[in-house]
């Protein structure tokens, strides 16, 4: 049944949080998005060049004061969101190349090599060799992927070793195979100063490039190096949404992407629960992608998405937010005024006035998370019980930890010694029609959730096998579509039946047909899969009945990830137009020229509906073109 956008029924909790808020006087990201949208409504600003000091050139319909026109302005600004977007992910990489490379030469004392497995086929994945102990190859894998990150010249090893050849052969082919993701991004710089590129299409492929930069220089890394000294992320069960803050309990948000710094709060705060005479005691909860991250490694509730943070702090029940890199919106300073809640800051280049920074060393990991646990504890003392409000309802439950390594484990046992023919048999006999990988943030542009919920229903009702990462997947989670049950309700009945066979061979009570593969940077996974899906069924990866969506992208972050989908040959749903619109033909070059270049293209769509029916019918056209019935 269609459920119309006036009548999708809004997260209860979230709903009387925001209710409390503007009660209190706390303006939301609700309220802000829409008064900013009232004043710029027609969006001439997209058509705007603020490059030098001869303009602004605003809303250029013939040409700026240079000769530039309104399509090269915009594939300009383009290109620059797109790089600040690579720039977070190639930061995140370098952050934890450097923890890695710590834990190999002693100086971090922290982090153990937790799985042996994946440093060993890292290490031999970057062709490197000769290394004998653990420490020895985390230097080596570390220095392997600063090189990948700094080299001016050359392909990063981490590409060759994850693209799968006839891409590999594509990109250079159409010019975009990379160098080192520090000079990629310097060069994409370059290429959108004045007087410099002044070709559209030549502006777009730059683009292209920057999506392989986020890939490989990126997500990658940051994944793996992740799995290596945090563990492969394994099935697990975890409760969401706000009201896993607990009344009685020193309540402290981990918050932001890197999860080094949670890692430690969490063991200090185990460590303080401990004590059995310590009362309360401390409940750990995760927001945003480091919320994803603590949950599929350690089990840690999730306590927020990003249009939420504000609200998690109106409940007057946190203690202490600590804040890493990206997705940290200001607002929050804002919202603790009102109450006892202290935000904490840990990078050196993402700070908060009127939050107080204590910078994350990981040579004093340990450290840092006791003093954090304590600051969090001496804070309960100036808690005002008073105004403390969670809403009335249950969490909700979500089966999660669909790492690449734990999904092939899960399908060897429906089919032992064939895990990837367990599911393309599926794919083949047409159980699963397709799979989509539905993605990315969530807007306040819409009612909460809307979007997503709508088209995921959509897409499980048909069949369509959903794979999840980044905060769609905890949004899905508030609707339920994430819990194991048994009866799979809207699900359709063949797709049904095959989740339900690998709950009975993995001894589950069900396995949702939405797997949570992690936060955004474990979009590195997704690829993992389809390569091996199209590498055993032999064909190339735009043959294969998939597609993207990205139904509620805000941040710059999901614009590299989106020409990286592209360029893989993927088709690419984004509900919302990035700032293009006023070019026709940057329009078209994006969702329909490209597809002649990589097989892949964007396709833009707000209404969930219309969205998953043209995703269903890319997938059956491709299900036709293979020969699939
Ligand atoms: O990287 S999904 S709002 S939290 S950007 Fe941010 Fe978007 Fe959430 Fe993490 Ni991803």
């Amino acid at each position: 049944m269609m459920v119309k956008k006036e009548k999708f029924v809004s997260d209860p909790v979230t709903e009387e949080m925001h209710k409390r808020a503007k009660k209190l006087g706390i303006r939301t990201v609700w309220e802000r998005y829409k008064e900013n949208h009232a004043r710029s409504k027609d969006a001439p600003f997209q058509a705007t060049c603020m490059t030098c000091q001869q303009g602004p050139c605003v809303d250029v319909k013939r040409t700026g004061v240079c000769g530039m026109n309104r399509e090269v302005i915009i594939a300009k600004n383009l290109v620059s969101e797109t790089t600040i977007g690579a720039s977070a992910h190639v930061g995140h990489a370098r952050r934890i190349a450097n923890i890695l490379k710590g834990v190999g030469d002693g100086t971090v004392g922290g982090y153990p090599v937790i799985d042996h497995e994946k440093l060993d086929s890292m290490y031999e994945g970057l062709g490197l060799e000769g290394a004998e102990t653990d420490h020895e190859k985390a230097i080596e894998v570390a220095d392997a992927i600063i090189a990948d990150l700094s080299k001016l010249d050359g392909v990063p090893k981490m590409l060759l070793f994850k693209a799968s050849e006839e891409r590999r052969k594509i990109w250079e082919e159409k010019g975009i195979l990379i160098d080192g993701g520090c000079p990629e991004i310097m060069e994409a710089q370059n290429r959108i100063a004045m007087g410099m590129d002044h070709d559209m299409e030549n502006l777009l492929l730059g683009a292209c490039r920057l999506g392989l930069v986020d890939a490989y220089c990126g997500m990658y890394p940051a994944t793996t190096v992740q799995d290596i000294l945090l563990g492969v992320p394994k099935v697990g069960q975890v409760k969401t949404n706000l009201t896993v803050i607990e009344r009685d309990k020193i309540n402290v948000v981990i918050h932001g992407h890197i999860p080094f710094l949670p890692d430690v709060v969490i063991r200090a705060a185990e460590e303080y629960n401990d004590d059995l005479d310590r009362e309360p005691k401390v409940n750990v909860v995760g927001m945003c992608c480091t919320g994803m991250e603590v949950l599929m490694r350690s089990g840690i509730n999730f306590g927020g998405d990003i249009l939420q943070q504000e609200l998690a702090i109106v409940t007057g029940a946190i203690e202490l937010v600590v804040v890493d890199v990206q997705c940290t919106q200001p607002a929050i300073v804002d919202a603790a005024e009102h109450f006892h809640t202290k935000i904490v800051t840990t990078d050196p280049i993402a700070k908060m006035e009127g939050t107080t920074h204590i910078e994350f060393e990981p040579e004093r990991a340990t450290e840092i998370g006791r003093e954090l646990i304590t600051m969090a504890v001496d804070n309960y003392a100036r808690r005002d019980h008073a105004k403390v409000f969670i809403p009335d309802y249950e969490p909700h439950e979500m089966l999660c930890g669909f790492s690449t390594e734990q999904l092939i484990e899960a399908l060897d046992k429906v089919k032992p010694g064939d895990p990837i023919g367990a599911l393309t048999d599926n794919i083949k006999n047409g159980n699963i029609r397709g799979i989509a990988a539905v993605i990315g943030c969530v807007t306040p542009r819409d009612d909460y959730g809307y979007r997503t919920v709508e088209l995921i229903r959509e897409l499980i009702k048909n069949n369509v096998l959903v794979v999840l990462t980044g905060c769609v997947a905890t949004i899905a989670s508030y609707w339920d579509l994430l819990k194991p049950d048994p009866t799979y309700p809207g699900v359709g009945e063949s797709l049904a039946a095959v989740m339900g066979m690998i709950a009975k061979a993995n001894g589950l009570e069900a396995v949702p047909p939405c797997l949570f593969m992690g936060s955004c940077v474990d979009n590195s996974r997704i690829e993992e899969v389809l390569n091996a899906v199209a590498d055993y069924l032999g064909v190339r990866i735009d043959q294969l009945p998939i597609a993207g969506s990205a139904p509620e992208y805000i941040a710059e972050k999901a614009i590299p990830i989106g020409f990286w989908t592209v360029s893989l040959g993927i088709f690419t749903h984004i509900g919302d137009q990035p700032n293009v619109a006023a070019s026709e033909r940057v329009v078209k070059w994006l969702t329909a020229d490209v597809e002649k270049i990589f097989g892949g293209k964007f396709y833009v769509e707000a209404d969930p509906y219309k969205s998953a029916e043209k995703i269903i019918e890319v997938i059956e056209d491709k299900r036709e073109a293979l020969g699939l019935q």
